[in-house]
């Protein structure tokens, strides 16, 4: 059977791909020129281990075809993006126009399935946008006919072609039926278990689950924040505090970034914004990271200046929001970043060590040196360690140590890799 999935970034390409692997025959739909490009080349617009080999062989066989245009199918999944808007509620119109796209040519007895993140209610919604569309095409009386389902994808980018196999998925049809229907496509290629529901409560649990992690990392960023007050280490004090058997605090670290943890718990804020006060805080907590590095920065900055040490050699160490990724949506790293070349890239000599990338983001590339050898460098004032990538090993990490004045290393690296300081 026939498969459309719509959206292909980083959940819609893997699942477009699991899918034609699994003997679907899969279209994949996007609306970016240069997705649908690369995908025709053959070619992956998402780096993700494992992902672009199997992309090439199912193109070749053409068991995946990327197309702009929305085909009848007998089964559609989206997942397209669900950005906030700048007053942090959720920018539904991706999901939404999609729907309508999938209305004007589906089979009143096509399968929708939902995979992108929705504010509580949204499945409803786009059940009576579907409704209405039908009945204007003649083909619905019932609402209660159309097959629809809300089913999150939980899969960790970096390893999305491993956990989107083994993971346990949420099924959250708007009837049993739907999620009947649902069932059948995932049990052909997920391993994990499918716990079927209803979609409000599998929309929920997808927004509990990030905000959870979220609040989590809130804790040990606040612990962080204490334990440097009290003049004790956040690193330390938190591996032992883990040692028992009943606690599991996160790694505090420069901020929460992606486009899920520091975007999704807001859905929850919108939606009950007198009671969501712990999710809340726990945005703000880990919002506020960002500007705590910078003030730690401009004190070190103005220790150098002090000693009569300008310009500054600079080294940021990781510009993604997490290690070995190369995305850097919503990440706290490159928002420091961009504050410190904003106010010193005309003063200082900002170099930049970011393993995953070929060039700088636009907005620091002007006042900021992608460097690969960073021991070209006789030695540095401030090094900021954002990112615990793999590639910072050991031999690496000990050698800028010894060159660097000062270091904020907001990754616990330093004590971890065993680097003498
Ligand atoms: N972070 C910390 N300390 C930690 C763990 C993470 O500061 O101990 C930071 C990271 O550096 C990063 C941010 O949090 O900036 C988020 O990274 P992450 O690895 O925790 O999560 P994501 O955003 O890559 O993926 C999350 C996952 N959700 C959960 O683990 C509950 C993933 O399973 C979801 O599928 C994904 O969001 C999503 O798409 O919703």
């Amino acid at each position: 059977s026939e498969i459309c999935v719509i959206g292909l970034g980083y959940i819609g390409l893997p699942t477009a791909i699991l899918l034609s692997d699994g003997g679907f025959n899969v279209i994949g739909v996007d609306t970016s020129s240069y997705v649908i490009e690369s995908l025709i080349r053959g070619r992956s617009n998402i780096s993700e281990p494992g992902l672009s080999e199997r992309l090439l062989l199912a193109i070749h066989e053409r068991r995946f075809i990327a197309s702009y245009d929305i085909p009848i199918a007998d089964t559609y999944i989206v997942a397209v993006p669900t950005p906030f808007n700048q007053d942090k509620s959720a920018d539904l119109s991706a999901v939404f126009s999609v729907i309508e796209g999938i209305g004007r040519v589906m089979k009143p007895d096509s399968l929708v399935i939902i995979e992108s993140t929705c504010p509580i209610g949204t499945t409803e919604i786009c059940r009576d946008k579907i409704f209405n569309i039908l009945r204007e095409r003649n083909l619905a009386q019932d609402s209660e006919c159309i097959n629809l389902a809300y089913c999150p994808e939980r899969v960790l980018p970096g390893n999305i072609m491993e956990e989107i196999v083994t993971n346990d998925r949420i099924i959250g049809g708007i009837t049993p039926n739907a999620s009947e229907k649902a069932e059948q496509i995932y049990s052909r290629v997920i391993k994990g278990s499918l716990m079927l529901t209803n979609s409000r409560t599998a929309e929920m649990a997808k927004l509990i689950e990030n905000s959870f992690r979220d609040t989590n990392i809130a804790f040990a960023n606040e612990i962080s924040l204490i334990a440097e007050e009290v003049n004790v280490n956040p690193w330390e004090v938190i591996e032992l505090a883990n040692r028992h058997p009943r606690v599991n605090i996160l790694q505090p670290g420069p901020g929460v970034g992606g486009h899920c943890i520091a975007v999704d718990p807001w859905f929850l804020v919108e939606a009950t914004p007198g009671i969501s006060r712990i999710v809340k805080m726990a945005r703000e907590v880990n919002d506020s990271i960002p500007k705590t590095v910078l003030d730690r920065f401009e004190k070190l900055r103005y220790d150098c200046l002090e000693n009569g040490i300008y310009p500054l050699d600079v080294l940021i160490m990781g510009l993604t929001f997490k290690a070995n990724v190369a995305d850097m949506r919503e990440s706290p790293a490159l928002q420091i970043t961009e504050s410190i070349v904003r106010k010193y890239g005309d003063a200082d000599h900002i170099h930049i060590l970011e393993p995953n990338i070929d060039s700088l983001p636009v907005s620091i590339e002007d006042r900021a040196r992608l460097t690969t050898d960073p021991l070209s460098n006789k030695n540095y004032d401030i090094v900021l360690i954002l990112v615990d990538h793999t590639a910072f090993n050991i031999d690496l990490v000990q050698e800028i140590v010894f060159r660097s004045r000062h270091i904020i290393d907001k990754r616990g690296l330093i004590r971890r890799l065993g680097v003498k300081n």
